[in-house]
Order: structure tokens, then sequence, then C-alpha cells
């Protein structure tokens, strides 16, 4: 697209956003003095502020808005980024700096519901991006075979409870791909956040996830992240789910490099992921707290979590259950993010046996 076609989007865009209701981070940091400095810039790759901010500007509800179609776009648009990076991550300031990785002793973390009353399930995980490969609007077809093609030789040289297989998208049966959805293993297809900011071009080509036999270590490939490393299972051995997926990540990180920003941390597309990259989930059942939504928002966000539907982000609860999560995973330890979640879980069924 010419500068001109660029320029003439974001205008109209722009002016759209803000005459909207939108709650997103994009809508609030967006001021008229910030488009202004940013709408004619681009990164070396040529990427603008609109393939950063089309997304938020296409999709009113997003929370976010915002990603970033190369790790250059952070810097080059950091009069944006940098507002919603502090907004989102709970005070992180454009002068601090991401404290280096530190998973921390791993046998401190424990079960978060020995008696199985409230805990269903339990997932850590945590994005990485391949060095040397821009994110998913950067990339070429030839590009996101090559990668698949890496990640799935490297995955497929773990052993012990790693050792697992790696089935590529393209080829997988509707119904296969159906049921791992369905049993919350497998991202989402049709996202229309990441559609909005053109990271599903090729698709399924160069998608694909790898797991272990029981589906307790998990890796997605070229979905959001280059990388999405998850451990999980039924229950509420956060410990357990823990010290795999720190295994894991150690293994895989001898095996391939990650690109990582002395201030920013591990980096990923969207901004809400920087840093340690980490989101630790329960699915929970609160019914009395959760009787009232508002209530349940309001004391999750005093212990710093988020909450989301059963299918994940921007789906609704079914039957009753809940993903609760640490919300930031800036300027913190990954240790202290994923004992953030561990500490307000705690809280939040006190909190329900007290109801
Ligand atoms: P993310 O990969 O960023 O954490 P989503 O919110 O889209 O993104 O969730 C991805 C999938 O993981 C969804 O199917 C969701 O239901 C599932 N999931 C998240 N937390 C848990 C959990 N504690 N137990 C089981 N499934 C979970
Ligand atoms: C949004 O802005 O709603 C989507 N682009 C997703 C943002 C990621 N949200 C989050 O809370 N981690």
């Amino acid at each position: 697209m010419c500068d001109a076609a660029v320029l003439e989007k974001l205008e109209a865009g722009f002016k759209k956003l803000q005459e909207s209701d939108s709650k997103s981070l994009l809508k609030k940091y967006l001021t008229k003095e910030v488009f202004d400095a940013l709408k004619t810039k681009k990164t070396s790759f040529g990427s603008t502020l609109l393939d950063c901010i089309q997304s938020g500007l296409e999709n009113h509800d997003s929370g976010v808005g915002i990603y970033a179609p190369d790790a250059e776009a952070y810097t080059v648009f950091a009069d944006i980024f940098d507002p919603i990076i502090e907004d989102y991550h709970g005070g992180f300031k454009k002068t601090d700096k991401h404290p280096p990785k530190n998973w921390g002793d791993v046998d401190t973390m424990g079960n978060l519901d020995p008696a199985g009353e409230y805990v269903i399930s339990t997932r850590v995980r945590c994005g990485r991006s391949m060095e040397g490969y821009p994110f998913n609007p950067c990339l070429t077809e030839a590009q996101y075979i090559e990668m698949m093609e890496k990640v799935s030789s490297t995955l497929c040289g773990l052993s012990g409870e790693l050792k697992g297989n790696f089935y590529p998208l393209k080829g997988m049966t509707k119904e296969v791909q159906q049921k791992l959805i369905d049993d919350h293993f497998l991202f989402k297809e049709g996202d229309r956040f990441l559609q909005a900011a053109n990271a599903c071009r090729y698709w399924p080509e160069g998608r694909g996830i790898y797991h272990n036999e029981n589906k307790t270590f998990l890796v997605w490939c070229n979905e959001e992240d280059h990388l999405r490393l998850i451990s999980m299972q039924m229950g509420g051995d956060l410990g357990q789910v823990y010290r795999r997926l720190v295994t894991a990540v150690n293994d895989v990180e001898k095996r391939v490099p990650f690109s990582h920003n002395d201030r920013l941390g591990f980096l990923t597309f969207c901004p809400s992921n920087l840093g340690t990259t980490v989101r630790a989930s329960v699915h929970i059942k609160l019914p009395k707290l959760a009787a009232n939504k508002a209530k349940l928002e309001e004391v999750a966000s005093r212990f710093n979590l988020q909450v989301r539907g059963t299918r994940g982000e921007h789906t609704e609860a079914e039957g009753g259950v809940y993903d609760i999560s640490n919300k930031r995973r800036m300027g913190l330890t990954e240790y202290d993010a994923v004992k953030e979640m561990n500490d307000g879980i705690l809280e939040m069924i006190k909190i329900e046996k007290e109801l």
C-alpha cells in the first residue's frame, strides 16, 4: 500500500476510534498528539503505525488493541507502546528494565486445591520468538515453513516426560482439530483480533502443535507467537505443572536461540505478553463469588488477576468455569508472576469459602 493510502486509512480509523466508546488501552493512550507524531514513521521492515494498530481500529472491543509487527516497532512507536505497557503491566515505566529470567525455587510451588473442590485444571504457558525472524505480519510463507520445520525437528529431540510428536495444522482433520480445541489443548481458528493484525496469512501453512502422549506438555507453533510452551494438567497441582514447564523451557532454550531485549525481556507480538511472557491460570468454579460477575472481577483485580471465559480470551464462562490468571508479566520474575496467581487464587478460594 502506498503511503498516502496508509495515511488515509489511519486518519479515518483514528477518527472512528475517537468517536467510539472503546475501552481499549489503544483508545486511552492514542492522543491526537501521539497519533500525529507517529503516523508517518516506519520501521526498517517497512511497518507503519497502521500495521501496529489496525486490530484495535477494527475491533473496538479490544482490551489492548495494538501489536508489534516487528521487534523494532517497540522503539519506533514507543510513544504509544510505552504507556500501554505501563498500564497493562501495572506500572512498568519507560525508564524501567525488566529483571533477568528467574524461575526461582520450583519446589516451593504446591497444590492450590488438594481436596479438588474448586480447581478443575491448571496451566502455565510462556511465549518465545525465534531470533532472526520478524513477527507474523512480516513473515513470508517460506519463513513460516522453515520455522515450523525447525520447531518440529528440535522438539522431536525431547525425551522422558516431554517426548512427543509434532502435528502440522495443515492436513489435520477438522474433527481432530476441533477436539483438540474443545479439550483446551489447541489454539482456536479465525481469531478476529489476530486476523485484523495481519497475523493469519498463509494459514494453516507453518502452524502446528507438538504434544507429549498425556498432553501435559504442548507447544504451539506460529499462532500468535512463534512458540508458546505450555504445561497443563487436571487438578490444582501448580507445583507439578510449573516444574514441568521450567524443565521444558530450559531444555528448548539450549536448542533454539530466542529474541530477548534488555529492557523488555522476551519479545512477543502483543505488548501484553512481554517480559516473562508467563500466564499461569486455573480453570476454576467459584459459584458464590461468580454469582455477581462484577464482584468476581473486582476481587480478581485486587490480586492483580485477570478473568477470562472457559475457552480463553474473549470467550464466555461455560458451566460456571472461569479462567483466572496473573495479569502482569513484566517488571517481575517468572517465579513471581506464577506466585501472583498462586497467592491470589488461594485468597479467592478463601473468600468463596466464607460466603
Ligand atoms: P493463551 O494461550 O494466551 O493463554 P487463551 O486465553 O486463548 O490464550 O487460552 C488458550 C487455551 O488454553 C484455551 O482453550 C483455554 O481454555 C485454555 N486454558 C487456559 N487456562 C487453562 C486451564 N487452567 N486449564 C485448561 N485449559 C486452559
Ligand atoms: C485485545 O486487544 O483484546 C486482543 N488484541 C488481545 C490482547 C491480549 N490481551 C491480554 O489481556 N493478554
